[in-house]
């Protein structure tokens, strides 16, 4: 057992104060120099040997001081370099290894994408690429030289500030980079190749001019100007929101196709999965510009939380990536709508993270082991992470979070710290005690909170009662109680909230219940009538709420809530009832889908509401959201026909309504990716969707129509993906003309991937098989992948839980082919059967057996194995 735990953390016995590395890529192999400062650690005794990292490298040559060293003072491995008997004092390590980027496959270390050198170091590549220290608490300042062939790389890029560079002779060059600021080898990177760019330039609030540049491959230039902009207006959000400039001369981001994550914050040199920078409207999705808006932001915002302070050891994930992804969610907030950015965010959070809660991969947000840390870069650190931080926000206000914030990074500045450092500054800030509140990073579980109410009229006295409790998970049977900040309003009959004269049984501070027990029961005198109980407004805590209000209580909801996400909620909760009662066998009423239509009419019809509020609030809740609710003895296709026969009332009864919402978004004007624009698409699009799933008349045709006529890729895709979802007669040939007139650019190939994946259709496997056969299918590019098998496990609940097994096991084999190349991407695409033991019994035994088939052939690599052992436990 290889289990790393948090309890274990000791610092390094040596410290490495300076890199020099000198890079050589040649046709078929690069050659690493490196030069490292290495100096022993405070308390370090005489004689203790020295490890470094490595993973599948070959030494060279090796030299202290500039002496070779003899056999017996080293050994080495392709995992470790260890000196036996180091200098008791500063030192300079020579060290030189050969590297083949060109069979790197796993994308982790220096690989190579369609020709060009790049780098993925986070958490652990570094040590492929040279014998090192890679844990996040060995600091370094650097400065590399690489050399290359001119013509085959006339780009060379590193961290930092560029420092000098020339002619090498031979047809070559070098460059040379240094990057003044101390980090981590994870934020290290290296780009070379042939690489056109997009340059622009941002002066900060201080004054600095900084050179912005965005490379790409040939040809793909005009596609960088959304991510531009983007990169723009997040350096100016940062020193706006939270007064953070930028610390370089310069910014590069480089675009690649061959990436297994989104992107990357190395220093000074972000490196992007060119899926999360390249749009145009021809291409990209209003999904996918939002998509590159946010993760530029994410990216760029590490810059201060990540890797001005980054963390102590990766059991502290979540201290960066909690906070960035909250940053970025603020900043989409700010950028475009904040009902409709939250509504998105808890969507992805209940997609993504409650799922994985409540199954056997949950862990705390501050785990304390693991056996891979590849394995943590999870929902839970990053959506969870984030609302752990809302919370916090909440909880302080706005001023008090703010200075918080401060403090942070002025007594962090520098520093690789640990989560325990982050609360104690908010703490610190708001002279509050917050170490119950620190239960949110290390207890795993999302709380479930039940809510009951009473109502005397005589005394006008209102009381909710407020139980919280949160299941066991792996290895953590027994829960402590949480603090969940809950936003509400009591809401008086004509629709308004009303206030109370006096309140009593635990922590009110005006629109914000605190609760900190297991049991509470708050008391609000003085309250002019009834009301309605809107609470968890904003989705103020990741709870699953339930409470007593029925259905026309929370259509009273839908309809009034100066809460626009709850009024989105309330709704959400109506159509799920009436879909688990369906699921459950209860025929769906006149009057329930009567009441239920003419709320979304209503919605559909309000004004004050934006378009793409009305787009989320008719759309309803997912197959895997409601398989999640029902959480035993899931029947994927009993939940599929349910939903569908809920669309199809809904159709049959607002045919008109709906039609006319269409008719009134359709006007043709030029493409802007604005959120207002995108949210009249998203409106016409869900409206499409509902129209043709529902089978109302004419609307297969209209879907064919609109695919044909579609001036942008938003409303083509959407166009397809109805036809597809509802299996029309016209699907088949628009999956055809799309794969013939469409996907020469990959990125429009992954979406005809997706399209055939996510089809709810019992052909669906044979297709996709067949896709796989192919010889030319892109088997080693994460991104192709991904959107075939990734979409198929994860957003096609009916196929991939197909009752034969037949699902499962195409995931399984998958799973084990991709592994022997790449382990990352394989054990990403295992996590989808997190929920098999949900599933009824024969699914259940089906999944179990796919995955017992998987561990029983053995061979697999330490990412997909963990993934397999924990899914299995
Ligand atoms: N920090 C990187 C993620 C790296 C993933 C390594 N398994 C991107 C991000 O979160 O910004
Ligand atoms: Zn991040």
């Amino acid at each position: 057992d290889q289990t790393i735990y948090l309890k274990d953390y000791a610092p390094s016995p040596y410290l490495i104060e300076r890199v020099e590395l000198d890079v050589r890529f040649e046709e078929s192999e690069t050659r690493v120099r490196a030069l490292l400062t290495i100096l022993p650690n405070r308390d370090t005794e005489p004689g203790t040997p020295l490890v470094l990292d490595g993973d599948e490298l070959t030494l060279d040559t090796i030299a202290i001081d500039g002496l070779p060293l003899v056999l017996s003072a080293y050994a080495a491995t392709p995992d470790a370099l260890t000196l036996m008997e180091p200098p008791h004092r500063r030192f300079v390590l020579e060290t030189e290894v050969r590297l083949t980027p060109e069979t790197n496959t796993r994308l982790m270390g220096l690989y190579r994408s369609n020709g060009v050198w790049c780098t993925q170091c986070e958490p652990e590549g570094f040590r492929r690429i040279t014998y090192f220290l890679d844990r996040p608490d060995i600091l370094s300042t650097y400065k590399v030289t690489m050399t290359a062939d001119r013509a085959l790389a006339p780009i060379l890029l590193s961290n930092g500030n560029p420092s000098g560079g020339g002619d090498a002779g031979d047809g070559r060059h070098y460059a040379v980079w240094e990057d003044p600021f101390p980090k981590p080898a994870y934020l290290f990177a290296l780009v070379a190749g042939d690489l056109a760019a997009i340059h622009d330039s941002f002066t900060t609030a201080s004054g600095r001019k900084v050179a912005l540049a965005i490379y790409c491959e040939h040809g793909k230039q005009e596609q960088c100007a959304y991510a531009m902009d983007a990169l723009k207006r997040s350096m100016a959000w940062d020193e706006r929101r939270f007064g953070l400039e930028y610390d370089l001369d310069v910014f590069n981001i480089v675009a690649v196709s061959d990436f297994n994550f989104g992107a990357m914050e190395n220093k000074g040199l972000n490196i992007f999965n060119d899926k999360l920078v390249f749009a145009r409207p021809e291409t990209a999705t209003d999904v996918d510009y939002a998509g590159i808006e946010s993760v530029i932001a994410h990216e760029y915002f590490h810059n201060w939380t990540g890797n001005r302070i980054t963390c102590r050891d990766w059991f502290q994930l979540c201290l960066k990536e909690g906070l960035t992804v909250y940053r970025d969610q603020e900043f989409t907030m700010d950028e475009r709508s904040r009902p409709v950015a939250r509504i998105e965010d808890v969507r992805k959070l209940r997609a993504t993270q409650f799922p994985e809660d409540g199954g056997p991969l949950a862990h705390p947000a501050r785990p304390d082991n693991y056996r891979e840390i590849n394995n943590f870069y999870t929902a839970t650190v990053y959506e969870k992470g984030a609302e752990i931080v809302r919370m916090l926000a909440t909880l302080l206000g706005e001023a008090g979070f703010r200075k918080g914030m401060d403090l942070y990074f002025e007594r962090h500045d520098g520093d690789a710290t640990t989560i325990e450092a982050f609360i104690a500054v908010f703490a610190e800030a708001s002279g509050r005690d917050l170490s119950q509140f620190e239960q949110w990073y290390l207890q795993a579980g999302t709380p479930d909170l039940e809510v009951g109410e009473t109502w005397d009229e005589a005394t006008r006295r209102y009381s909710l009662s407020f139980r919280q409790r949160t299941r066991p998970t792996p290895g953590q049977p027994e829960k402590a109680p949480m603090v969940i900040p809950v936003r509400f309003g009591l809401v008086g009959p004509n629709g308004s909230d009303m206030g109370w004269s006096g309140v009593s049984g635990g922590r009110v501070e005006s629109d914000l219940i605190v609760l900190e027990d297991g049991e509470t029961t708050i008391t609000f005198e003085g309250v002019a009538s009834r009301p309605v109980p809107s609470l968890l407004r904003g989705f103020s805590a990741p709870v699953n709420l339930t409470s007593s209000l029925g259905q026309a209580e929370k259509l009273f909801l839908a309809r009034h809530d100066a809460d626009p996400f709850n009024r989105w909620q309330a709704l959400q909760d109506v159509a799920m009832k009436l879909i688990i009662d369906a699921v459950d066998g209860a025929a769906l009423s006149t009057a329930d889908a009567d009441a239920f239509t003419d709320a979304l009419v209503e919605t559909l019809g309000a004004e004050g509401l934006d378009d793409a509020f009305k787009a989320h609030a008719l759309t309803l809740p997912a197959e895997t959201d409601i398989a999640r609710i029902i959480g035993k003895s899931v029947d994927p296709d009993a939940i599929h026909a349910a939903r569908q026969s809920l669309i199809a009332a809904i159709s049959e009864r607002a045919g008109h309504a709906l039609g006319e919402a269409y008719d009134a978004r359709s006007a043709d004007t030029p493409y802007s990716p604005g959120a207002a624009e995108a949210g009249r698409r998203a409106l016409r699009n869900t409206v499409l969707g509902l129209l043709v799933r529902g089978g109302a008349p004419g609307a297969a045709a209209r879907a064919t129509t609109q695919y044909h006529e579609a001036g942008n890729m938003t409303d083509r895709l959407a166009a397809l993906s109805s036809a597809v979802a509802a299996w029309t007669g016209d699907a088949q040939a628009l999956l055809e003309d799309f794969r013939t007139h469409h996907t020469a650019d990959p990125l429009v190939y992954d979406k005809w991937l997706a399209a055939n994946a996510i089809a709810p259709h019992g052909g669906t496997l044979e297709r996709l098989r067949a896709i796989l056969a192919d010889p030319d299918f892109p088997r080693n590019n994460p991104n192709r992948l991904r959107a075939l098998v990734g979409s198929f496990a994860n957003a096609n609940p009916t196929q991939f839980g197909r009752a034969d097994g037949a699902g499962f096991r195409f995931v399984t084999d998958f799973v084990a082919d991709v592994d022997r190349r790449n382990p990352n991407v394989a054990a990403r695409v295992l996590t989808a059967f997190r929920v098999w033991r949900t599933y009824e019994p024969g699914r259940r035994e089906a999944a179990e057996r796919a995955l017992r088939g998987l561990a029983e052939a053995g061979g697999l690599s330490r990412n997909t194995a963990d993934i397999l052992a924990r899914t299995l436990d």
